[in-house]
């Protein structure tokens, strides 16, 4: 090259592009954040900008790990993280936490993005977390991408606070009518935590099927894990996949907890042992889909010494604080039995130092006040007599929350007992005003339950929980102020692109004004 073109490309080099203007206002982040204040311009994230960290500040490494892990495959780039004991000054994006910032809760967070820096602050790691999923969705949608794509990749400036409405916000997994291995229940995980989720309840045993490995009573497995709803193959987890399935969601700070369903929805346990049934003898294996039909038996000390086994294995592989015990439709169990009985396994569960969760069936029995109630019923009445108890409610109303409900009457997926529910009808309510009595200090969070009666594979329960579950994380998160659907699916409409980065087979219903990202393309 001669001297003047030299000169030209060193001039291009060092001249560092104007940032473009972007409206943070006009971004379509999902769930809404609480405070967001634009200022007009953008950060470019470019192959030089680097990551830094306090040296001192424990686990925030991993998640500006995942941080630039997560952009290398879209981007190229191979992001610098450095640990510095001056994160803020320095031009860049910059993670901290804020040991003074105890207002913003475990999951709180303030981005403060300007032409020169990124700056992610939290109280708790977890908060951090949260705050990369914005971070996620303020870049172009293509940033989901697995291969190469062209920049720009910039942020709208400004600032955004941002704490959670509720502290329960919940999905469902039934892996019990249909078997899901590890590799769908993390791929459920990562949606999951891509909007700010924080619970996983999966459902283990029911009667198509047990699915967790109890080493005390091996059979539950062997025998009652070896089928499913229509007679395939079933499946179940050893302690150790379920052990990486609750690592794994806790890298993602979502919590793993566990459903044994008992004493109803338990042919696949007295299918696999004779001594828990009433008299004696083991039924055969079901694979269909009736409900209400199976009790253990209620008056027999050996199906206490059962549920103690498999509660202590389970409480020993659950770091998480509750365990759920189900509790719903115990049609064939008489109801002073029922209520002694619950009694008896709430006692089991605090003997192993975990608290109880139930169906809000469980509220004919006598409570503890940290026992937690999750509403389902069409009718209110369980869900009020809980409260009635001092418990607190997950709200799981199944006429809106059910995402096993068909969109419309021809949704090739799901029941439709409790109503068929399009996306309008999934956002367009809130917890604390759903029910007369229920209000919002009696209310732990939110829970949207998958039940897999017909749904077979990833791709059918993608196609049932998105993106019905956006709502569900906006109705968790959001503060419900200024809430309409109007609005709502815009923004929703907002998410096709995205939505088809991430590879989700999602519905595309007719209520959302689908639109493609617009790409800039970056003007040389
Ligand atoms: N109700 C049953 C579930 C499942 C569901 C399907 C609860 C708590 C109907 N119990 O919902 O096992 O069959 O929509």
């Amino acid at each position: 090259m001669n001297f003047s073109q030299v000169l030209l490309l060193t001039i291009a080099l060092v001249s560092c592009k104007t940032p473009t203007p972007k409206d943070l206002l006009k971004e379509n982040l999902i769930p809404k954040p609480t405070k967001l204040v634009a200022t007009g311009s953008s950060f470019d994230w470019t192959a030089r900008t680097k990551i830094y960290l306090s040296a001192e500040q424990e686990g925030v490494k991993a998640i500006a790990d995942y941080l630039a892990d997560f952009v290398a495959p879209a981007t190229g780039f191979q992001t610098e993280v450095r640990t510095t004991n001056k994160p803020v000054s320095k031009r860049g994006i910059a993670l901290f936490l804020n040991k003074d910032s105890t207002a913003w809760g475990d999951e709180g967070y303030h981005l403060n993005i300007t032409e020169k820096r990124v700056v992610l602050e939290a109280y708790q790691l977890a908060g951090l977390f949260r705050g990369i999923q914005t971070i996620r969705q303020l870049l172009p949608a293509r940033i989901e991408s697995k291969e190469l794509q062209n920049g720009p990749w910039e942020l709208a400036s400004g600032t955004i606070e941002d704490t959670p409405n509720y502290e329960y916000r919940g999905a469902m997994l039934d892996v019990a009518r249909h078997f899901f291995d590890v590799s769908d229940v993390k791929r459920y995980i990562d949606l999951l935590a891509a909007y700010k989720m924080n619970i996983l309840h999966l459902h283990l045993a029911d009667d198509q099927g047990w699915r967790i490995e109890i080493k005390s009573w091996p059979n539950l497995t062997k025998y009652g894990g070896s089928t499913q709803v229509g007679g395939g193959k079933g499946g179940f987890f050893t302690q150790a996949q379920y052990i990486d399935i609750v690592k794994y969601a806790q890298e993602c700070f979502i919590t793993v907890i566990p459903e044994i369903d008992m004493p109803g929805h338990t042919n696949a346990a007295l299918a696999s042992y004779a001594e828990l049934n009433a008299n004696g003898k083991s039924p055969s294996l079901y694979t269909g889909t009736r409900v209400g039909f199976s009790t253990l038996a209620t008056d027999k000390e050996i199906t206490y010494k059962f549920i103690d086994d498999v509660i202590r294995e389970l409480a020993a592989i659950t770091p998480g604080e509750y365990i759920h015990i189900g509790g719903d439709e115990s049609h064939a169990t008489k109801k002073k039995d029922y209520i002694k009985f619950i009694n008896r396994v709430q006692k089991i569960v605090h003997a192993h130092g975990k608290k109880m969760i139930g169906w809000a069936d469980i509220s004919a029995a006598k409570l503890k006040e940290n026992t937690l109630a999750q509403f389902w019923h069409l009718k209110s009445k369980t869900a009020l007599d809980a409260v009635k108890q001092n418990v607190k409610i997950i709200m799981s109303p199944a006429p809106r929350a059910y995402m096993d409900m068909q969109y419309d009457s021809i949704c090739p997926l799901g029941l439709h007992w409790a109503g068929y529910i399009e996306l309008d009808k999934a956002y367009d309510w809130s917890l604390e005003t759903f029910v007369d009595g229920i209000s919002k200090e009696n209310i732990v969070g939110i829970e949207a339950p998958l039940w897999t009666e017909t749904v077979e594979t990833i791709d059918d329960i993608e196609y049932l929980v998105f993106p019905r579950l956006l709502g569900y994380a906006e109705l968790g998160w959001s503060s419900q102020a200024d809430k309409s659907w109007d609005e709502y699916k815009v923004r929703l409409g907002m998410q096709k692109t995205r939505f088809e980065y991430m590879g989700i087979n999602y519905y595309s219903s007719p209520l959302v004004p689908w639109e493609e990202e617009v790409v800039m393309q970056k003007v040389e």
